[in-house]
């Protein structure tokens, strides 16, 4: 859009004198953060509008991305960013002394979600706005986000994230739009006379579902789509039956709180109905707006709608679906089934086991009778189809219903045309070995969607200074268009941009190094070596292999005190779910390393281990930029796909990783010698689980570097820690080391030592950085909802 400084200034002025009655000399940062927003707020209600116009007139199809998390962070310079007046404000507000940055910090971040899973969530929908495609969110409105991480003598603790006390500027609540959820009581079905079963309810529990809408403005062009996220309440006319407090206090816990298990299946009732919830709220309300609104047939809705199921969590999107069609718009059971199958589509995120939703048949059949009686009407008229078709051994093998269990997974796959994975081996996995019964029925249904990353909030917003030279060097194309940036190989043998790489860098690092100081009260050495792994706490991501090879680095200096070493300071950021204890220990352990080598005078700057509190994508955007490396040091096979790594690329890290998820993508994409590759590959994990003939209680006994750090855990040279270290030593050394964190190891020493030694040539390590930088647009979100958009929801962008 466009905007004079002039105008901005007035306009600010005087919303924050309409808004809080007080003036520039009185307001604090609050109410400027408020006033800011309203303003912001109204530059965009006009473009919102005209393009819900634009969209109800033209009747384009709509895709709907259900997901139970959403992790955006920050909306106020994504917003201002993506609105072209960036700059206009920034330079607008410190005409009246006002850093815009510090303005920012105020806004709390919006952590509706654990992890990867969420964040990809929230990339898909700045691209989706970014690249002109139709495409919204709909969720949950957690009234408590991801909880917020301490550290207190080494432990996590976790506190609750009310991240809307102080209100939340960008979301409008739509009280008009509101629905009801039903749950529990009787259903039976009755014959109507003319040969239609009809259900009758008896005792349903009844939740309102309130919309707020949060707007997902696109980056310089006129597309807002919409995030929807779901509030429930109770209904205003309640029956005398449910009037009581537990019912109201159970109602209003639906949206309360996230669950903040990353990866792992919790099998809680409260989760199942969060699940139905912003399901059936979601789908009702597409429904209204397409048969309301819009006029359309409903048995032509699959030509106007794509929903999109984000893991399983929102997987009775089909019965849902289906009882919508059916029982509430008259629309007959095949070609009810064919149109579900048309609009919905599935991600895999994960192959974990213990990932996979499988809900007991008993829970879903009291808490949803009718969709439980969907859900097995779905399994028998498919058994009774395929059966003769594809034998019994395939049919029983991919069933929905279970050993009295419901597989949401199965249900998933079944219930729509299309199952992607999420990076290339992923995607391979899962065909060849996870769901490779799915796959001999539906071949077709298969597909690979390589994740990608918003690079507009991880560059453009995250790495100011980077994103200045690499305008200065190859102009401002690229901010468009990610690939653009492989313009920048041109300049791969230019002293003068290798310098201003290193100086921007250099420049990221004092800035994190600051935000270091300022939390945890370390001073680190800029010019040491960054190296960073940043991600939630999981055994399957061996933050465990990083913290020995630090022990190893440490007990080399105290050996050698001489040695000539390139400071490196490791830096650690990750959430351990609340309930899982190795993880937890994990965490306590790294703390303890940290504070012995920190504190550890002999050592001085040549190693320091820094453990961030409270990662979060705020903390993510002062870290990435400052790494020098990047750690994606998962088991082969175990990382769907990894997002942090593309993050990392993109701002000129180098990368230690094994081939698993992207990396593998990455490493090809950057060129050979760019990164640091190490580890079992995926075919030689799978053969030590054909062969289980991995033994690592004999690395521990043979290999005697692994032997003295193991010991180091046990025998009270990490000071402090007791059952901790304990409890890891077993794992690797009494319970087989579930993760080869052992088996890996000596690789790993020796693909650290490389990197090291790269680092000694810095032009060399720039160059690499470099190409690092030039190849990664295809890990660009808007490449990847392009190709959700042309090969699975068929949905066009606008025409600007
Ligand atoms: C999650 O964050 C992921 C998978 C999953 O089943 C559940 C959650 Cl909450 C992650 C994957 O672990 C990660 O590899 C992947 O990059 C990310 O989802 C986005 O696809």
């Amino acid at each position: 859009m466009k905007l004079s400084k002039k105008q901005f200034k007035q306009d600010f002025e005087e919303r924050l004198t309409s808004k809080f009655a007080t003036d520039l000399t009185k307001a604090g940062y609050q109410e400027i953060y408020d006033a800011l927003a309203s303003v912001v707020k109204h530059y965009y209600a006009n473009i919102w509008v005209a393009d819900n116009q634009y969209k109800d007139e033209t009747g384009k199809k709509q895709a709907y991305y259900f997901s139970i998390e959403f992790l955006p962070g920050k909306m106020l310079k994504s917003n201002l960013l993506n609105l072209g007046i960036l700059n206009t404000v920034r330079e607008g507000l410190n005409d009246f002394g006002i850093e815009l940055d510090e303005v920012a910090k105020i806004e709390p971040d919006m952590a509706i979600g654990n992890g990867g899973l969420g964040r990809l969530a929230s990339c898909f929908m700045d691209s989706l706005a970014s690249t002109g495609l139709p495409g919204n969110g709909n969720g949950i409105r957690y009234r408590y986000g991801l909880f917020k991480q301490k550290i207190v003598d080494g432990y996590q603790v976790e506190l609750p994230d009310s991240w809307l006390n102080n209100g939340n500027p960008w979301e409008v609540r739509r009280a008009d739009k509101a629905v009801e959820v039903t749950f529990g009581g009787e259903v039976w079905l009755e014959d109507d006379g003319k040969g239609n079963l009809i259900p009758h309810y008896k005792d349903q529990e009844r939740v309102l579902a309130v919309p707020y809408d949060t707007p997902m403005v696109g980056f310089e062009n006129t597309t807002v789509n919409n995030m929807c996220l779901w509030r429930s309440e109770v209904p205003e006319e309640l029956d005398p039956k449910f009037q009581n407090l537990d019912y109201m206090r159970q109602t209003s816990m639906l949206s309360a709180e996230l669950y903040p298990d990353d990866s792992n299946y919790d099998g809680r009732l409260l989760r199942l109905k969060q699940e139905y919830f912003f399901v059936s709220a979601g789908l009702q309300r597409i429904l209204h707006h397409y048969k309301g609104t819009q006029k359309k047939d409903i048995r032509k809705i699959g030509d106007y709608i794509a929903v999109h199921i984000n893991d399983t969590h929102p997987a009775l999107c089909v019965p849902e679906f289906m009882r919508l069609l059916v029982d509430e718009y008259g629309v007959g059971w095949n070609r009810a089934w064919d149109t579900t199958l048309k609009v919905m589509s599935y991600t895999n995120h994960t192959i974990l086991s213990e990932a996979l939703e499988k809900w007991p048949e008993e829970m879903i059949k009291q808490l949803l009778p009718r969709i439980y009686q969907i859900i097995v009407e779905i399994d028998r008229r498919r058994t009774a189809e395929l059966l003769p078709k594809v034998g019994a051994t395939l049919v029983h093998n991919t069933r929905i219903i279970k050993d009295g269990q419901i597989h949401m997974a199965n249900l998933s796959i079944i219930g729509s045309h299309s199952t992607n994975g999420v990076a290339k081996l992923h995607s391979d996995l899962l065909k060849d070995v996870e769901l490779h019964d799915f796959y001999e029925i539906y071949p077709e249904r298969f597909n690979n969607k390589t994740n990608g990353i918003a690079d507009r909030r991880w560059i453009q917003i995250a790495n100011e200074r980077l994103s200045g030279i690499i305008d200065e060097t190859i102009g401002k194309s690229w901010r468009h268009d990610l690939d653009e940036l492989k313009l920048l190989k041109n300049f791969n043998n230019d002293e003068k941009t290798l310098e201003q790489l290193q100086k921007a860098k250099f420049d990221d690092k004092l800035r994190l190094a600051a935000v270091i100081k300022e939390q945890k009260g370390i001073t680190v050495n800029p010019d040491a070596i960054f190296d960073v792994q940043v991600k939630r706490l999981h055994a399957y991501k061996r933050q465990l292999l990083n913290a020995l090879h630090i022990l190893k680095l440490y007990f080399d200096l105290k050996d050698n005190p001489e040695l000539d070493r390139i400071p490196r300071v490791f830096i650690f950021g990750a959430k351990a779910a609340p309930s899982y204890h190795y993880a937890k220990s994990i965490i306590k352990v790294i703390n303890e390393i940290a504070n012995m080598i920190n504190n550890d005078q002999t050592i001085k700057d040549k190693l320091k281990v820094v453990f961030m509190e409270n990662y979060n994508v705020s903390l993510a955007e002062v870290i990435i930029p400052a790494a020098n490396v990047g750690e994606q040091i998962s088991l082969a096979s175990k990382e769907a796909s990894g997002t942090s790594n593309m993050k990392f690329m993109l701002n000129g890290a180098l990368t230690i990783g094994t081939l698993d998820g992207a990396n593998i993508e990455i490493f090809e994409a950057a060129g050979d010698g760019n990164n640091f590759v190490f580890g079992l590959t995926k075919d030689e994990v799978y053969e030590y689980y054909r062969n289980g003939n991995y033994n690592a209680r004999d690395i521990y006994e043979q290999n005697p570097v692994v032997n003295r750090i193991l010991n180091a855990l046990i025998d009270g040279t990490v000071p402090n820690i007791k059952s901790e270290g304990r409890e890891i030593f077993d794992s690797l050394t009494v319970y087989n080391d579930e993760y080869f964190v052992l088996r890996d190891f000596n690789d790993y020493v020796r693909a650290q030592a490389e990197l090291e030694k790269l680092y000694r040539d810095q032009k060399a390590w720039t160059q690499a950085s470099l190409m690092n930088i030039a190849n990664v647009g295809r890990f660009s979100s808007d490449r990847t909802v392009r190709e959700y958009a042309d090969d699975i929801w068929y949905i066009k962008a606008k025409k600007e």
